[in-house]
């Protein structure tokens, strides 16, 4: 049988010139160039690191650190190794942190050696034996370790249904649930884009995707690098994204991956003109709803029509506009269900609806997740009878097969790309002193599409300060998560049935931001 093992298929997929540049990167003291076999050995080194702690089999690794070349070859390492990765956002404070460790219960956590103190503290309470550091300067102790080890590892055999990465979602109510993803759910979403977004059409190499996204999300670790993998293509590696610096290497490259926010701020940037595009054939937009405005900005000023997807953690890639030809792409629409992937609209019964009814987005194919890590009765309620996932987006389908995205029966605010979950920061928000309770809605934004705006009603007696709770939950929460403003009121408007109207509050709230 042959191995299934995501590493396998996307190491049989790296140029004959293995000494030809993989990775270059773009905002390190001094360029840094990695070649195929750099990829290669290091995360040979690396895999034979974790092999040699004789860690059970699919134990998970835990990875909290900043974004380099060292730290994807981490990732790429633990699929190598058959272990289970779990990327975690660089923003989340303690408190996430320790729900994170104690519900994955990894065996290895590696953070950056600024956070050893409590990371390691969370972790060892909870029982993992080995905490490693990787800094995004090539030090830690992680490498440190690797260096003693071989090059050479042979890849682990998996099965398609092999776990192969968690990644923790935030949950309407209670706390968040890990999506186990497995090798086969990676690798057919990977060969369905590699496809459908023209990669495999190019001669082999030829592609440069500039990489200016985060690598602990769905996006950046597992759209764009495996695209960039699976086609041996070059990448271009930001450590952060910089408007102006991205610009000025799309010279150099031909696809780009982004959420709204980075459009948006290219868009106003003077240096963004046709022809600093003119080498470029993509620009993928997705994670986040993409205006008109900017849709038609971009292709004005820039001459690409950008090709808008949809996905989510727990399925990965659902829905595209197509590549070819760029005029089909409409904007608005996310475009239609990728091939293997089966998408229905059902209204609030499960029932079928006529073409072009809004109602619930049900989804079906081998990129759909395998369930939520230890939570069983979780992962029921969110399949139908018949093992539909229920998306929690609301939209239609129209005559022609475009999905349009119109609005989410979850409880969910998108801010630059990232999900904040109202019942999380509301939660937090009510454990603070003097809290009688308070509402969390979301407001458009310029910049980061929508943010968090904050309700707050006093208890009886407490006197409330909207500057103190904003810094109070800085210490608690990732920073996306916290509120841009924190209003504090007498009484949060209410409906006959005592529901909180949060409609009204988004109302109004809805200028804040201009
Ligand atoms: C930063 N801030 C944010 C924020 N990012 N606030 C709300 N939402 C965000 N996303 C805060 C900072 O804490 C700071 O607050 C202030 O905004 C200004 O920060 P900045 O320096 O301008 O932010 P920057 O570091 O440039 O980051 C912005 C960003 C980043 C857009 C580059 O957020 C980003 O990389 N987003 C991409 C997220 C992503 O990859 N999503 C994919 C998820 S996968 P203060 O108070 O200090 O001023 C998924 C599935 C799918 O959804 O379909 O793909
Ligand atoms: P996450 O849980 O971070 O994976 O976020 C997934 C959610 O992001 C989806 O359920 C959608 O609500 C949203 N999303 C992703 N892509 C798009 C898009 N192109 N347009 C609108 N919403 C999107």
């Amino acid at each position: 049988m042959d191995n299934a093992n995501l590493y396998a298929a996307l190491r049989a997929a790296f140029p004959a010139a293995l000494d030809a540049t993989a990775i270059e990167t773009c905002d390190t003291p001094v360029p840094l160039f990695y070649s195929w076999r750099d990829l290669e050995r290091g995360t040979a080194m690396l895999a034979n690191l974790l092999q040699s702690l004789a860690l059970p089999r699919a134990s998970r690794i835990a990875v909290q650190v900043d974004k380099s070349v060292e730290a994807l070859m981490l990732y790429l390492a633990v699929l190598r190794a058959g272990h289970v990765y779990l990327p975690l956002n660089t923003a989340y404070q303690a408190g996430e942190i320790e729900y994170f460790v104690g519900n994955a219960e990894p065996a290895v956590v590696v953070c950056s050696t600024r956070h050893f103190g409590w990371v390691s503290r969370i972790a060892f309470t909870a029982g993992t034996k080995h905490v490693y550091t990787l800094d995004d300067d090539r030090k830690g102790t992680l490498l440190d370790r690797a260096a003693w080890q071989s090059d050479v590892h042979e890849v682990a055999p998996r099965r398609a249904d092999d776990l192969a990465a968690i990644v923790y979602t935030s949950g309407t109510t209670g706390r968040s649930k890990g999506a186990m993803l497995t090798h086969g759910n990676l690798l057919s979403n990977a060969q369905v884009l590699h496809a459908y977004w023209g990669f495999a059409a190019q001669p082999p190499g030829s592609d440069t995707l500039v990489h200016a996204l985060p690598i602990f999300h769905v996006h950046g670790l597992f759209v764009a690098v495996h695209a960039a993998l699976l086609s041996g293509s070059k990448m271009l590696w930001f450590g952060r994204f910089d408007a102006r610096a991205v610009i000025a290497r799309l010279a150099q490259a031909t696809v780009f991956m982004g959420v709204p926010t980075l459009y948006v701020r290219m868009l106003a940037e003077p240096a963004l003109t046709r022809a600093a595009c003119a080498h470029m054939r993509l620009f993928v937009s997705g994670s986040a709803p993409l205006l008109i405005e900017t849709f038609d900005a971009w292709r004005e000023r820039s001459g690409h029509t950008l090709l808008e997807r949809y996905g989510m953690s727990e399925t990965l890639m659902l829905t595209s506009n197509p590549y070819r030809p760029e005029a089909a792409r409409r904007g608005g629409t996310v475009g239609f269900a990728l091939p293997g992937v089966g998408l229905r609209v059902r209204d609030d019964k499960g029932l079928p609806l006529a073409g072009g009814e809004i109602g619930g987005i049900e989804v079906k194919g081998p990129n759909v997740f395998k369930g939520y890590w230890r939570m069983p009765e979780k992962t029921a309620e969110e399949f139908t009878t018949d093992l539909w996932f229920k998306t929690g987006d609301v939209g239609r389908i129209d005559a022609d097969g475009y999905v349009s995205i119109v609005g989410r029966s979850k409880d969910l605010i998108i801010s630059g790309g990232y999900n904040v979950y109202p019942a999380e920061v509301e939660g937090c928000i009510n454990a603070l002193a003097g809290v009688a309770e308070s509402a969390v809605v979301g407001v458009p934004h310029p910049d980061f599409g929508e943010v968090g705006v904050a309700v707050v009603v006093a208890q009886p007696g407490a006197v409330l300060d909207a500057a103190a709770i904003l810094s109070e939950l800085r210490t608690r929460i990732a920073h996306y998560k916290v509120p841009r403003q924190v209003f504090v009121v007498a009484e949060l408007p209410r409906n006959a049935m005592g529901k909180v109207q949060k409609k009204l509050l988004r109302e109004e709230h809805a200028g804040l931001f201009g």
